[in-house]
């Protein structure tokens, strides 16, 4: 989630506003930065160093793609076991049951609780800005999970902060409609030290939106020069312009079935969510550096007041706090 205003933005008279924004733009670049070299990711790094995880073939594998092209793919079940994997199929099938509960009666003229933002209005999101999330959740269980969450820090070489937890109900926005928002090229202005996974919750082909990525467009790879990352650049790239760069068929489409984890360094050119005919359901995690939350995002969830983590291993227990 997005740091976007500082008091010195919401406080600044309306005719000093632009020059109120670029400061605060600049004091968060300038932050970043700090934190990134110095401050917090120095130590995160040393952690890592300290107490590097001997990773599974399958953990390799996803780490070894994720340098070279800025993703992977795995099932589910190469990573969780089958418990923890039906577990998020039912948790799937209920948010499935509620959104489509609330949808129909918003239909009907009633609702307005499903969680939609302005602008973005064809997502429906379990958790949204603020979700008060337990560790027996099955999507946060298996995030924290030493199987997945050493894949985070393997690719990022520090220990990761989790984020961004949610899942995303996708509405169909019928055919001929317009892209707009996420559903545009674009860099994720999170950090440059980023993964995300997308776990799909059921099918998806091609007009349910797939996930779609620009292979070496991230930190490193051979089109990371494309629109390069900044820290704050939240610019949407057109598909002519893009184009100039990179030719239509080395695009990735992640048309997958249901149990595919993509993971992705989303600061890489990437889009998605254009669901033309059918709904898309999945759930999203962020990992993302600590310099990332000092400067330039919050994390979209809190574990409810009281959570003892005192006996989770210490690279999950850094994740989450
Ligand atoms: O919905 C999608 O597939 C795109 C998601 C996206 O742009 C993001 O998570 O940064």
């Amino acid at each position: 989630m997005h740091r976007s205003g500082t008091a010195i933005v919401t406080r600044a008279p309306a005719r000093l506003r632009p020059q109120a924004t670029q400061l605060h733009r600049k004091g968060v670049v300038a932050t970043y930065k700090l934190h990134d070299r110095i401050f917090s990711n120095r130590h995160a790094r040393s952690l890592y160093t300290a107490n590097r995880p001997s990773l599974d073939t399958v953990q390799q594998r996803i780490v070894q793609e994720l340098d070279t092209d800025g993703y992977a793919l795995a099932d589910a079940r190469e990573l969780l076991s089958e418990e923890a994997w039906e577990r998020i199929a039912a948790s799937a099938a209920s948010f499935v049951a509620e959104t489509e509960a609330g949808l129909a009666r918003e239909s009907e003229g009633g609702g307005g609780e499903l969680r939609r933002r302005a602008g973005k209005e064809f997502l429906v999101r379990k958790y949204d800005e603020s979700g008060v999330v337990t560790l027996d959740d099955p999507w946060l269980d298996a995030c924290i999970s030493r199987r997945v969450i050493d894949i985070a820090s393997s690719y990022l070489q520090l220990w990761p902060k989790l984020e961004h937890l949610d899942m995303w109900y996708s509405l169909p926005v019928g055919s001929g409609g317009e892209r707009r928002a996420s559903q545009l090229w674009h860099r994720d202005y999170d950090d440059r030290h980023l993964l995300k996974a997308f776990l799909y919750l059921a099918d998806v082909d091609a007009e349910s939106g797939p996930f779609e990525f620009v292979p070496g467009s991230h930190p490193g790879g051979r089109h990371a020069g494309i629109h390069p990352w900044a820290p704050m650049a939240i610019g949407r790239i057109s598909e002519a312009e893009l184009a100039k760069y990179v030719p239509a068929d080395e695009v990735r489409t992640f048309t997958a079935p249901k149990g595919t984890i993509i993971f992705c360094n989303t600061s890489g050119l990437h889009r998605g969510g254009f669901a033309e005919a059918k709904p898309r359901v999945l759930s999203t995690v962020t990992y993302c550096s600590p310099a990332s939350l000092h400067a330039l995002t919050r994390r979209n969830y809190s574990l409810p007041r009281g959570t003892d983590t005192s006996s989770l291993d210490p690279v999950v227990r850094y994740a989450l706090s």
